[in-house]
């Protein structure tokens, strides 16, 4: 071994150093979210293979000790040596910083975003990692430990097959929990599965007795992906849209159908990847859909000249819709780098979308009459609701004050630091008031149950009390007017009983907040309070416990005879205990609301609010005592 090569090879090391030194700028985070990125950053390389045309299967296993096992049948990570590092290819690969699939003259490699940052970030934070290579009729194994080989590459065997098998376990010092959950994975399994055609993914949790087995593969791809996201609803019209589009090394694919529904499920992907941002590929699509059935409309008269356009609104009511495009050298922005940025994009998927979409209504007139119907009564519903909102507007001009009677307001004026409350009931309200530091805490009780908005327009919505009082009271408008820069509170706080109907009331103000006021969800301003189950008291002391087992723990080792409370309701509570347990900021937890995954939260709210009875009993069976769900 000479000086340079030692040199060269210290400089290598460095460079997974760092990964490990700050993993959340390669992975995003160590929490679970990091921890399941290094399952799909494997994945996503299985796929490349795919994508290129070289992979057909891809086999995940989840092991008793949270290894994870990702195998294709791919073309093999090449193993010749590169002369500049007198290396093997594969080595570089797990070893070297973004040196993913450029090796290997055309490696096309369509990842990008978090994604895409090689899996030597894989090799970096696992405790150990192997690589098997089938390739050239042999065997190839080599191991790592923290990102450094702890062997040589070696032949280990003879095969006529070709592929990679990586068996990573993930370091227990940089991930807060290395436990992997095999419904996440699964999720994106399938996501995977729909976005790319007949690749077949299999996925085993090796944990459980007996082992858990899904498998994947549909020949429809995106058009099944529609007709999965329509299941739980009533669809307008029998055939899913299809079309595609290609220009200059760039992929546009659309899949939609129209449901007899009142909200938006279009989800958009580059490079496989959800953009949550959305970007230049859904405006391109966005924008052709508007102008296409406004277009359709006028020209077979069923939207009269005097009458307005239809707008962007009304042509996306109860549409399901996928968007994927695949293009090189993505650029990915916006906070969570989920915003497709490369301008190209637009032209590709707005023309494509307005020919293809065209020659469908002009093809299909029953399907397209069906289509403009339900969109113009989306618009006049619209104009309904507009009046509606002008009369609220108007009526609280005359009493002189904007705010819902029911609402004990702060007195703070700074909305960073204000809270509101969101209060199940009116005894429970009158105890929060009591409670409440009232500089910067806000009640709004409500009664009962509010509307189910899944199931209701705009303007039905508007007529509901609560809902009303709900917005007033947070600013900021609903609809064309939402405006998240006049929330009044950076923090609604939804405090229902920790009961079923507590759960049901929570999962309609969530269900409401997610399909009107997305962007609060996304802004971090919506929380779950925790209120106490239990309140033990023995020897003077008090205690209280949030979770049933908690509470066995304590218990058993206490064991003695003690006073225990169970609060069925908040209303049992005094204002002093609802205070110390549930809010006092130094006290309290609150569960955070957020949206990890778009396309399973939108199938979660359908399930749970939708008209469909059936799978919400089947979800409700499935996840019974999985409180991961109750709380979204
Ligand atoms: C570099 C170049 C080529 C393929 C790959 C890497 C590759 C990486 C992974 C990771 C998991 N499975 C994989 N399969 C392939 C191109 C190979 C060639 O040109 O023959």
């Amino acid at each position: 071994m000479d000086a340079t090569y030692t040199a060269k090879d210290i400089t290598v090391l460095e460079g997974l150093e760092a990964v490990r030194k700050r993993p959340g700028m390669y992975i995003g985070s160590t929490g679970p979210r990091g921890l399941h990125h290094l399952v799909y950053e494997v994945v996503d390389n299985s796929i490349d293979e795919a994508l290129a045309g070289y992979c057909k299967n891809i086999f995940i296993a989840i092991k008793k000790d949270n290894s994870v096992v990702v195998v294709d049948d791919g073309r093999g990570i090449p193993v010749d040596v590169i002369p500049k590092y007198k290396k093997p290819a594969v080595e570089i690969v797990l070893t070297m910083l973004h040196a993913g699939g450029k090796f290997g003259g055309d490696g096309y490699k369509v990842s990008g975003g978090l994604h895409g940052v090689g899996i030597s970030v894989v090799n970096a934070l696992s405790e150990s990692l192997t690589v098997e290579v089938k390739r050239d009729g042999h065997i190839y194994r080599q191991s790592f430990a923290y990102g450094k080989p702890t062997s040589e590459l070696e032949v280990v065997g003879k095969t006529k097959k070709t592929g990679t098998t990586i068996t990573f376990r993930p370091d227990k010092t940089i991930f807060e929990d290395v436990n992997f959950s095999f419904e996440t994975i699964r999720q994106r399994m399938r996501e995977m599965a729909f976005l790319n055609k007949d690749l077949r993914i299999q996925l085993t949790d090796e944990r459980t007795e007996p082992q858990e087995q899904v498998e994947y593969k549909y020949s429809g791809g995106i058009i099944d992906f529609v007709k999965h996201l329509n299941k739980t609803k009533e669809p307008l019209h029998k055939k899913i849209i299809y079309f595609e589009g290609s220009e200059s090394g760039s992929h546009v694919e659309v899949a939609m159908q129209y449901n007899t529904g009142y909200t938006e499920s279009v989800f958009s992907f580059a490079n496989n990847i959800n953009t949550q941002e959305g970007g230049t590929h859904l405006s391109g699509f966005r924008a052709a859909l508007t102008r296409t059935i406004n277009d359709y409309a006028r020209k077979k008269g069923l939207l009269k000249e005097k009458e307005e356009n239809l707008s962007g609104d009304d042509v996306r009511e109860g549409l399901t819709a996928i968007v994927s495009v695949k293009l090189r050298e993505p650029q990915f922005e916006g906070q969570t780098k989920t915003k497709l940025g490369n301008t190209d994009i637009r032209g590709l998927v707005e023309g494509t979308t307005g020919t293809r979409l065209d020659e469908f209504l002009e093809e299909n007139p029953q399907t397209a009459r069906l289509i403009v119907n339900k969109v113009i009564q989306a618009a006049r519903a619209r104009a309904a609701a507009r009046k509606a909102r002008e009369l609220t507007r108007r009526k609280s001009l005359l009493e002189s004050t904007s705010l819902p009677g029911k609402l004990a307001d702060c007195s703070m004026q700074d909305p960073t630091l204000s809270e509101i409350y969101l209060v199940e009931g009116d005894s429970a309200g009158g105890s929060a008031k009591q409670a409440r530091d009232r500089a910067f805490q806000a009640i709004l009780p409500l009664k009962g149950k509010i509307l189910n908005v899944e199931k209701a327009r705009l303007n039905k919505i508007l007529s509901s009390e609560e809902i009303q009082a709900i917005i007033t009271a947070l600013g900021t408008g609903i609809g064309e007017d939402f405006d998240i820069n006049n929330a009044r509170y950076h923090k609604v706080i939804i405090m229902t009983d920790a009961d079923v109907d507590g759960a049901h009331i929570r999962t309609l103000i969530l269900t409401f907040f997610y399909r009107y006021m997305p962007q609060m969800l996304e802004a971090g301003y919506i929380y779950i309070a925790q209120p106490p189950l239990y309140r033990v008291t023995h020897d003077g002391i008090t205690k209280y416990f949030y979770k049933d087992r908690e509470l066995e723990e304590y218990l058993r080792a206490l064991n003695k005879n003690v006073n225990v409370q169970r609060y069925k309701g908040l209303g049992e509570m005094n204002p002093d205990q609802l205070w110390d347990t549930t809010m006092n900021p130094e006290k309290r937890t609150l569960l955070q609301v957020g949206v990890e995954d778009a396309v399973v939260a939108d199938e979660i709210f359908s399930i749970l609010m939708g008209d469909k009875v059936e799978p919400r009993r089947e979800f409700i069976q499935k996840h019974a005592k999985d409180v991961r769900f109750l709380d979204i």
